[in-house]
C-alpha cells in the first residue's frame, strides 16, 4: 500500500522521503561469505519470512530532520549532553572544545558543540549538506523522529532483507563483486586508516544520500556512508533462536542494532560494509557516522515474534 495513503491526515507532508516497496517473501539472513566478524553474531544463517513493507529509499537527510526540529523544537541527546563523537579528521572546532579520544578508538573525539546541525563541532554547519544523511542522532532521537513522522525504525531482519535487494546470499547489495570493481560502489575509506584517506570514492565523511547506485529494491547506500539504527536490541546470540517469521530481536538489552557500515569502513580494517554485518551502540549514543532510515508504520504489528530470553 502506498505509504502516503496510509498515513494519517496531516502527516503526508511530514515525512517526504521517497519510498521503496519491499515485496513479501523469504530470505536467508546472516553471513554466507565467511567474512563475518567473530563475536558479532552474523551466523548461524537462517530463513526469515517477512510481509511486504515500504522503507525509505534513502537515509533521513539533514533537510528532513530540520523539518522535524522546526516543527517540534526537539533537542537531540547530543545537544542535551553538550557533545558528540566526531572522527578526528572531521573536527571543526576550537581545541578547547575537544574533550579527548574514546578509549580504544583514538580516532573518535568527544567534541563539545558537535550535534546534527554542527557535525564537526562549533565551527561547522550543515549548509550545503541538506541532502546528506543526518548524523549525530541517537537511537532515541531516531525514535522521536519516527513518532513525529508516523513511522518506525526497520527491524534488523527488514533492514537486511531490503539491503539484499533480492540477491539472496550475496555479500553486498549489488552482489558479490568487490566494492571497487568498475568504480566505487559505496562510500567507505580508502588509504591508510585512520590517518590518510585518498578519497578515491570522493568523500571523507558523508556523501549525499543519493550517491552511488541503488540496489534492486531501490535503496540508496544501505552499506557505506552512515550506519543505520534498527529497532532491535542487539545480542550476538540473536540468530541462535530467531523466529522464522518477522523476527524482532531480544526482548531487552543494553544496546541497539546498527547496520550497514559507514564512510570509516575499510577493506583492511573494518569490513562491515556488508549486508550481514552487525554493530551496536547504546540508545543514547551519537556519532558523526550514524543515521537512520524509516519504515511505514501502517498496519498494527504485535510483539508476538519477539524472542524470549531466559
Ligand atoms: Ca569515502
Ligand atoms: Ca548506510
Amino acid at each position: 500500500m502506498d505509504a502516503a495513503r496510509a498515513a494519517a491526515p496531516g502527516r503526508r507532508a511530514r515525512h517526504t522521503v521517497e519510498q521503496a516497496t519491499i515485496p513479501a517473501g523469504e530470505f536467508t539472513m546472516g553471513d554466507a561469505s565467511g567474512d563475518e566478524n567473530p563475536g558479532d553474531g552474523e551466523t548461524p544463517r537462517h530463513r526469515v519470512a517477512l510481509e511486504a513493507f515500504d522503507i525509505d529509499a534513502t537515509t533521513v537527510t539533514n533537510d528532513d530532520f530540520a523539518r522535524f526540529v522546526s516543527d517540534t523544537g526537539y533537542r537531540t541527546e547530543a545537544e542535551s549532553f553538550g557533545y558528540s563523537a566526531v572522527f578526528h579528521l572531521a573536527v571543526q572546532a576550537p581545541a578547547s572544545d575537544v574533550i579527548g579520544p574514546a578509549a580504544g578508538t583514538p580516532w573518535w573525539l568527544g567534541v563539545r558543540g558537535a550535534d546534527w546541525a554542527h557535525p564537526g563541532g562549533a565551527h561547522s554547519t550543515v549548509d550545503g549538506l541538506g541532502d546528506h544523511p543526518v548524523v549525530h542522532v541517537s537511537w532515541n532521537d531516531a525514535q522521536a523522529y519516527c513518532t513525529w513522522a508516523g513511522r518506525r525504525l526497520p527491524t534488523e531482519a527488514e533492514w537486511e532483507y531490503a539491503a539484499r535487494g533480492g540477491l539472496d546470499g550475496a555479500t553486498y547489495p549489488w552482489g558479490d563483486d568487490d566494492v571497487d570493481e568498475g568504480g566505487w560502489r559505496a562510500n567507505i575509506w580508502q588509504g591508510e586508516f585512520p590517518t590518510v584517506n585518498t578519497l578515491d570514492d570522493g568523500y571523507l565523511t558523508t556523501a549525499p544520500a543519493r550517491a552511488f547506485d541503488r540496489n534492486r529494491y531501490g535503496l540508496w547506500q544501505p552499506v557505506g556512508n552512515v550506519w543505520e539504527w534498527c529497532a532491535d536490541w542487539y545480542s550476538p546470540r540473536t540468530y541462535t533462536r530467531a523466529p522464522a517469521v518477522d523476527p524482532r530481536g531480544p526482548e531487552r538489552g543494553s544496546s541497539r542494532v546498527l547496520r550497514g557500515g559507514s564512510y570509516l569502513c575499510h577493506i583492511s580494517y573494518c569490513n562491515r560494509y556488508r549486508n550481514s554485518a552487525r554493530s551496536h551502540n547504546t540508545p543514547d549514543s551519537s556519532m558523526g557516522n550514524a543515521g537512520f532510515r524509516t519504515v511505514a508504520a501502517e498496519g498494527s504489528r504485535d510483539a508476538g515474534a519477539r524472542t524470549t530470553w531466559s
